[in-house]
């Protein structure tokens, strides 16, 4: 057993010092220290030795397992420390390396159109209102003067929620909202940016899309005075050779109505297949807002008159932009967001 001993303590010694990395000297700690180990096996020899030998043996025994114990921590030691300069050198950065562009958000086409709307009618003095995306009928048609079974509320296909709300299918219940809080008082002038929804789903419609409302209410309010707004608008978001034409129509809560069309952004007005060869492209409809409308909403058409407009701001980014369809505002495709990298 002396012998066993001796032998597993050269053994062993060598062992250890041949161990290469620390996963192979896990494995030599076991093989000869560990439970099911070669000293294990040994001290299981101890009951076969005569008693009074055993002191004896037993401290060698000791010897033995300290002198490993202590070659293992030594080696663990080593084969640490060679491991860390290892990975060290592997992790050695190169400075002169050029850095990675960080990609940079960018603000979308709509929120900057929408910006620069707000900008321009801030100049000129307006307020700017919110109204919330779940209206309620009356506000979106009845105090529109489009009460129930009105032929017009076919004009626009509207998302229900239940009988008396909808999804609001324009920005116009802003301006009945804004005239009850304000009225009678004037002058007031308004514009109100906003989501609106329509059951719409084609390449220049969507089922979700931004109009811009604007309000004047006061005293000797003229469709001259909408005219010149337009046109100045026009002016200062697509350039001072732009223009504006008024084409009759029809809207409940106006008399009268008009669509605004502006010049074409893809020939300048010699016509192109943009603009189906007119030369014009409608942006927006507007109007003298109608006597009913203003006495529903709390002021007198005998002292007051106003004009009310309702633009497509999907579509100004659109003509801006040069973007012929309108979903790729909303599908999120980085490569056509990209595009609008940096500026406000
Ligand atoms: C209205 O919504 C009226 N409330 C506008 C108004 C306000 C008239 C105040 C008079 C006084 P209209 O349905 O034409 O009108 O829509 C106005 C603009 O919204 C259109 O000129 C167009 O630019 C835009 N638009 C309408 N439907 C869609 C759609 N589905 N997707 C994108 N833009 C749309």
């Amino acid at each position: 057993m002396e012998k066993q001993l001796e032998q597993l303590a050269r053994q062993g010694t060598e062992a250890i010092e041949q161990a290469s990395d620390l996963n192979q000297l896990e494995q030599v700690r076991l093989d000869l220290l560990g439970k099911k180990g070669r000293m294990t096996a040994i001290l299981r020899q101890m009951g076969q030795v005569p008693p009074e030998q055993r002191p004896a043996l037993g401290a060698l025994v000791n010897d033995v397992r300290n002198k490993l114990e202590e070659g293992l921590a030594k080696r663990q030691q080593q084969l640490s420390r060679l491991e860390m300069e290892q990975q060290l050198a592997a992790e050695k950065l190169d400075v002169t390396l050029p850095g990675r562009r960080p990609s940079r958000g960018a603000v979308h086409p709509i929120s900057r159109v929408c910006r620069q709307i707000e900008d321009i009618f801030l100049g000129m003095g307006y307020s700017i209102e919110e109204g919330p995306d779940i209206e309620s009928d009356y506000y979106n048609f009845v105090a529109l003067n489009l009460p129930k079974n009105h032929p017009a509320r076919d004009m626009q296909d509207t998302f229900y929620i239940g009988e008396e709300m909808v999804l609001r299918t324009h920005t116009s219940p802003v301006q009945v909202r804004t005239m009850e809080r304000l009225a009678p008082a004037v002058p007031l002038k308004m514009i109100c940016p906003g989501r609106v929804y329509r059951k719409d789903d084609d390449a220049t419609h969507s089922p979700m899309f931004f109009q811009v409302e604007g309000l004047v209410v006061d005293k000797g309010i003229s469709m001259a005075d909408l005219k010149g707004t337009l046109q100045l608008f026009a002016r200062q978001m697509f350039g001072e050779k732009q223009q504006v034409r008024l084409r009759p129509s029809y809207f409940p809560f106006t008399e009268p109505s008009a669509e605004v069309d502006i010049l074409c952004t893809g020939c300048g007005g010699k016509g192109c297949r943009m603009c189906s060869h007119t030369g014009w492209l409608e942006i927006l409809g507007a109007g003298m807002v109608h006597p009913r409308v203003l006495e529903m909403s709390g002021y007198d058409p005998r002292q007051v008159t106003g004009f009310a407009f309702g633009m497509g701001i999907d579509r100004v980014a659109m003509l801006k932009y040069g973007i012929t369809d309108i979903r790729h505002l909303y599908q999120n495709d980085l490569r056509v967001l990209e595009q609008f990298e940096g500026g406000m």
